[in-house]
């Protein structure tokens, strides 16, 4: 194809960006099936920003003979973009999984997130101003054209990842590796941003469960032997899943009376915390065990929360309170911010 005007590549490769941010925070906030095509939106706009790199690299060198002092941050976004993508692509084939010990999908992220300032900036210093003659029927050609590229291009990757027997194959729906399924000691511990694993004395621990009668606390021998078994996947976002049977006490036995509220806090003794909708009460789970073996410190001794289908980091680790409020569920930061 013919390099369209400037205008149009550069409106092309905003629109792509902004996709591909959308559909990243998707994919890290999803944990249910029909999440996948978040998952799959990612991958094809990432494809889509490739297929443009042709078109703008020569915007690019274009630009590059005005030398603007301001070209270098220019410069830094587009390699930051470049390792973006190679950290996503290397990520999701399996041909790249980690830098020096660090979990490329850590990596993909922190890149891309850092990105956003830098996108914002150059959208406003060096606006693309589609005109109205822009949105011709041979600029839908071309955009049509475009998608089935990126289409057929996402397809083709799948199939050669597939072909070739990269691990990037054997993902979940959600993008992450199977990693310690029943086999809770090789399974790795996760924090979410700066929380620590506190000292817990196990006597002197308590559980404390507020609902609409009130409040009432429980040691942890209380807990003990009402275990039920639940098998499911703890996906984090850092890229990995593990499958277990975990073994506790399931939400809606510990709470008696749900009454007007509409959400239900988890805390744990840390500081961090969540909260669920009211109704996701009778598929959560206090776990005091995995695999037959007590939950280890790092795992969330005494009690952590099991959420399936919800992703690692609704899984609240060393939970002392848990608490029905009115407030709606959706009230809380997007993501916990501890
Ligand atoms: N209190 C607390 N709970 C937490 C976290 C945390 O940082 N603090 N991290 C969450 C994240 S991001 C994940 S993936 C899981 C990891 O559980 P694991 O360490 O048992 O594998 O715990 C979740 N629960
Ligand atoms: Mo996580």
């Amino acid at each position: 194809m013919p390099a369209p005007p400037a205008r149009l590549t550069n409106t092309a490769v905003l629109v792509a960006l902004v996709l591909a941010f959308g559909t990243g925070v998707g994919a890290v906030a999803t944990g249910s099936a029909p999440g996948r095509w978040v998952v799959i939106g990612h991958g094809v706009a990432g494809v889509l920003l490739v297929l443009l790199i042709p078109w703008k690299s020569r915007i690019v060198r274009h630009g590059a003979r005005r030398a603007r002092p301001s070209r270098w941050a220019s410069y830094s976004l587009a390699a930051l973009c470049l390792i973006t993508l190679a950290l996503g692509f290397g990520y999701a084939s399996g041909v790249l999984r980690s830098v020096l010990g660090t979990s490329g999908m850590w990596l993909h992220v922190a890149a891309g997130l850092s990105l956003v300032p830098l996108v914002v900036w150059h959208s406003l210093a060096r606006r693309a101003r589609p005109r109205r003659a822009d949105l011709s029927r041979r600029t839908l050609l071309r955009a049509g054209a475009l998608g089935v590229l990126t289409a057929g291009g996402y397809a083709a990757i799948t199939v050669a990842v597939r072909l070739s027997g990269l691990p990037g194959a054997q993902r979940r729906f959600t993008g992450s590796y199977e990693t310690g399924s029943f086999s809770p000691a090789t399974m790795p511990n996760t924090i979410w941003l700066d929380d620590n694993v506190p000292d817990v004395d196990p006597v002197a621990w308590r559980l404390t469960v507020s609902d609409a009668r009130g409040e009432y606390v429980l040691p942890l021998t209380d807990l003990a032997n009402r275990g039920r078994r639940l098998r499911a996947a703890l996906d984090c976002t850092s890229g990995w899943y593990a499958v277990q049977d975990w073994t506790g006490v399931p939400l809606n036995l510990l709470v008696r009376e749900v009454g007007q509220a509409r959400s239900l806090v988890v805390r744990s003794t840390t500081g961090y915390w969540v909260r669920f909708p009211v109704h996701d009460l009778d598929h959560l789970l206090l776990a005091t065990g995995v695999g037959d073996e007590q939950l280890s410190a790092g795992h969330g001794f005494p009690l952590r929360l099991v959420a399936p289908g919800r992703r690692g980091y609704w899984w609240v680790k060393w939970v002392d309170r848990i608490e029905l409020q009115t407030a709606p569920s959706w009230w809380q930061p997007p993501f916990p911010i501890t």
